[in-house]
């Protein structure tokens, strides 16, 4: 018998190195037993070594996307990544809004080598149109910082912002903790509207990484499409990206690429 797979869609920019954007969160829901749709919003020029161009899709052709897209197949979970262009980002919020499915919101503004990946006002259309309809937002402390105005440099900060972003509608935070200061490095708060938690790495791995982001929020995806609660895919998704970073790929001449192929530990869903 055949399993049938969950579907889980990205609506996120075209990364042609594969380490990050589309191409990655594809990979990582394809590793984690689900079957991937993507829908591009940008195109980059880009290498391990950084992006070099972008060129946005016009707002009207990645609304065609999925509204074409969701009459005909029925994703149970999805996220978002570089969404190219505030005017985007506004039309894909508005899809957001007619969907019952859960998204996982990556705010991804800003590679971390090269040209910035949106245009226009991109942070006042997150937090108007799509921040309100994400069951998870993801940002790292830039991110936080540039949404809540604050700057955030330890825990107590973390879980301020991390408050402050459920205020603007988000139904969790998983504040990324990985460029805070000091012994709070690498500590994540997540805030549920249950409570605040802190989430530690099993294992901190130095080094330039790409598309650690991208992978971490397409991993949630996929497991909140394959059934789990959303504390359990947060968990599961930071324990599989460990292991998927201590085996990361040195395949060019700039940063280490996160290691999609990684296989995942035979674990509760
Ligand atoms: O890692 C963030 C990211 C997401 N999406 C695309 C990217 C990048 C970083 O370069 O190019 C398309």
């Amino acid at each position: 018998m055949t399993t049938v797979p969950p579907i889980v869609l990205t609506v996120a920019g075209s990364d042609p190195s594969g380490g990050a954007g589309l191409q990655a969160d594809l990979k990582t829901f394809h590793q984690h037993g689900a079957y991937g749709m993507a829908v591009p919003t940008c195109l980059t020029v880009q290498s391990t070594r950084g992006v070099s161009d972008v060129e946005a899709l016009a707002p009207s052709l990645v609304k065609a996307q999925l509204d074409t897209l969701l009459e005909d197949l029925a994703p149970k979970a999805a996220k978002t990544g570089a969404l190219g262009s505030a005017d985007t980002a506004r039309v894909v919020g508005a899809i957001m809004a007619e969907t019952e499915l859960p998204w996982v919101v990556d705010p991804v503004w800003r590679p971390t080598q090269g040209r910035p990946l949106a245009q226009g006002d991109i942070v006042e259309a997150y937090r108007e149109a799509v921040i309100p309809r994400a069951a998870l937002l993801t940002p790292n402390v830039e991110e936080a910082g540039l949404l809540t105005g604050m700057p955030i440099r330890d825990l107590r900060e973390a879980r301020q912002a991390a408050e402050r972003l459920l205020e603007l509608g988000a139904g969790a935070v998983l504040l990324k903790g990985g460029h805070l200061e000091g012994a709070a490095r690498g500590t994540d708060v997540l805030a549920l509207g249950s409570g605040l938690h802190e989430l530690r790495a099993e294992r901190v791995v130095d080094g330039s990484f790409h598309g650690t982001g991208c992978a971490l929020s397409a991993s949630i995806a996929a497991r909140l499409a394959l059934g789990a609660d959303l504390h359990t895919a947060v968990a599961g998704a930071k324990r599989w990206l460990g292991g998927a970073l201590a085996h990361a790929l040195s395949l060019g001449k700039g940063a280490k690429l996160v290691n999609h192929l990684w296989p995942l530990p035979d674990e509760p869903r």
